[in-house]
C-alpha cells in the first residue's frame, strides 16, 4: 500500500501568514521592508539582557534550566499582575498565564473558546495573525464596522452580538491601522458587551507605545470580569525571547493552562527568569520613552514621505502611537500586484486583504515604519510612490 496522508479538515483550511511569507523575501539585506512589525533592533537593550542572563545562570543555574510550572514563573506572574493593577484595577497573579509570545495566547483562546461555526466578532480590518490563529478552529466571523476611532459602537446591534463566543478588540494603535479607540467608545463597547454577555478579548501589545506618553485605560481595567487581556514583551523589550501573557478570570485560565500543557508544557524557564531580571527596578519605565521617541520620529518621516510621493487619491491613517500606517489606494488598484513590482525593486509592505475576515479590500496595505533605519524610509517610499502612480496611470489608460 502506498502511504496516503489525509489532512484534517482544520489543516486543509490552513493558509500561510502573509507577513511570514514576505519575511522570507525581506531577509535579503538590500530589501527595504515596511512589512513585518519587527521592532527596531536599535531599541534592544542588549547589555541589560546579557547582564540578566549571567545573573540568572549565577543565581539559579539549575532552576532556570529545569522544567517549570505551566502557569509561568511566579515572580513574573506577580510582576504582570502588579503592573496591570497600576491604574486602579485589581488583577491577581492567579489570573495570569505566561505564554510563548502573545501569539500563543491567541491560539490557546481559539482552542478553548471556538467550535466549528462559533460566532466570533472581529474588527474590520483586524490583526491577520489572530485571524490565522482563530481560523484553525473554523469560526464564523462577524465583522464589526470601524472608522477612524476604531469599532463603531453605535453600529453594534444586539443581533450581531447575540451568541458570540467573544469579540476580539485592539483598542490601542491597532494592527494594522494604527488607530486608537477613545475613552467614550471604550465605555460604549463594554456597555454593549456586558448587556449581551459577550466576553471581550483585548489584545494590547502597543498600548505603551503612545508617542505623547498618554495612555488610555485598558478595557481590562474598566471591566475586569468581562475582559480577557493579552500583553507582550515583544514591542517593549525584545521579540526573540517570545514572551507574552494572558489575563483571564480564573475558571477560564484553568482551561487555558490545560491547553498550554498540551501545546508546550510551559514557556522556557530561562527566558522567563531573564526577562524578569531585566525588567527589575522599573527598567521598562526608563526604556519605553526612548522607543516612543524613535517611533514618533520615524512615523513622522513616513507621513512626510506619503505626502510627498503618494497621489492625492490615496488615503492613509495618521497614528499617535504604535508601529503601523494603513493606506487605502484608489478603487481598483490591487496592492498584491503592487507588492510583486515593489519586491522587484527591493521594497516590501503587507497587502491589506489578509487583514479582513470578510470582504477583503484589495486596494489597502499596511506599512510599518519602525524596522528600517530612518534614512531608508524616504528612498523606499519614493520607489513605492512611483510604482503606485505608474499603476494608476496604466489603469487610466486601460479605462480610456
Ligand atoms: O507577543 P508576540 O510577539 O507573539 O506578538 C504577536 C502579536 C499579537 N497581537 C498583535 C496585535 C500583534 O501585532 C502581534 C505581533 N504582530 C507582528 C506583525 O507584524 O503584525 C508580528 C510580526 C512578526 C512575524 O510575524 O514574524
Amino acid at each position: 500500500m502506498t502511504t496516503k496522508i489525509t489532512l484534517s479538515k482544520r489543516a486543509q483550511g490552513l493558509t500561510s501568514s502573509a507577513i511570514r511569507e514576505i519575511l522570507k523575501v525581506t531577509e535579503r539585506p538590500e530589501v527595504i521592508s515596511f512589512a513585518g512589525g519587527l521592532p527596531s533592533p536599535t531599541t534592544f537593550p542588549i547589555e541589560r539582557i546579557r547582564w540578566a542572563c549571567t545573573k540568572v545562570l549565577d543565581e539559579a543555574p539549575q532552576a532556570s534550566l529545569q522544567y517549570g510550572p505551566t502557569e509561568g514563573y511566579k515572580p513574573l506572574r506577580e510582576w504582570v499582575a502588579a503592573r496591570l493593577s497600576r491604574n486602579g484595577a485589581s488583577i491577581r497573579p492567579s489570573q495570569v498565564l505566561i505564554t510563548t509570545g502573545s501569539q500563543q495566547a491567541l491560539d490557546l483562546l481559539g482552542k478553548v473558546l471556538i467550535d466549528e461555526g462559533s460566532k466570533v466578532l472581529v474588527e474590520t480590518p483586524s490583526y491577520l495573525g489572530a485571524l490565522q490563529a482563530f481560523s484553525l478552529f473554523q469560526p464564523a466571523y462577524s465583522s464589526m464596522k470601524t472608522d477612524e476611532e476604531g469599532i463603531v459602537t453605535d453600529a453594534l446591534t444586539p443581533e450581531q452580538l447575540a451568541g458570540a463566543r467573544f469579540m476580539y478588540c485592539l483598542p490601542n494603535f491597532q494592527n494594522p491601522t494604527g488607530r486608537r479607540m477613545p475613552l467614550e467608545r471604550r465605555k460604549a463597547l463594554l456597555e454593549k458587551a456586558i448587556a449581551a454577555g459577550v466576553p471581550v478579548v483585548e489584545d494590547d501589545p502597543y498600548g505603551a507605545l503612545s508617542y505623547s506618553g498618554e495612555e488610555l485605560p485598558s478595557l481590562l481595567s474598566m471591566a475586569p470580569e468581562q475582559v480577557i487581556y493579552m500583553g507582550s514583551f515583544s514591542k517593549v523589550l525584545v521579540p526573540g525571547l517570545r514572551l507574552g501573557y494572558v489575563v483571564a478570570p480564573e475558571e477560564l485560565l484553568g482551561k487555558l493552562v490545560q491547553a498550554k500543557q498540551a501545546a508546550d508544557l510551559h514557556t522556557p524557564s530561562f527566558t522567563q527568569r531573564v526577562v524578569h531580571e531585566a525588567i527589575q527596578d522599573d527598567f521598562l519605565d526608563h526604556h519605553i520613552p526612548g522607543i516612543r521617541t524613535l517611533y514618533a520620529h520615524q512615523c513622522e518621516l513616513m507621513l512626510a514621505a506619503l505626502d510627498r510621493y503618494f497621489p492625492a487619491t490615496a488615503r492613509w491613517t495618521r497614528p499617535h502611537g504604535g508601529m503601523f500606517i494603513w493606506v487605502t489606494l484608489p478603487e481598483g488598484v490591487d496592492s498584491a500586484a503592487l507588492l510583486a513590482k515593489a519586491i522587484e525593486q527591493n521594497v516590501a509592505f503587507v497587502p491589506g486583504a489578509p487583514f479582513y475576515a470578510n470582504d477583503p479590500q484589495s486596494n489597502t496595505l499596511r506599512l510599518s515604519f519602525v524596522t528600517v533605519p530612518a534614512d531608508k524610509i524616504d528612498s523606499g517610499m519614493q520607489v513605492l510612490g512611483k510604482l503606485l502612480k505608474a499603476e494608476i496611470e496604466a489603469q487610466g489608460a486601460i479605462a480610456a
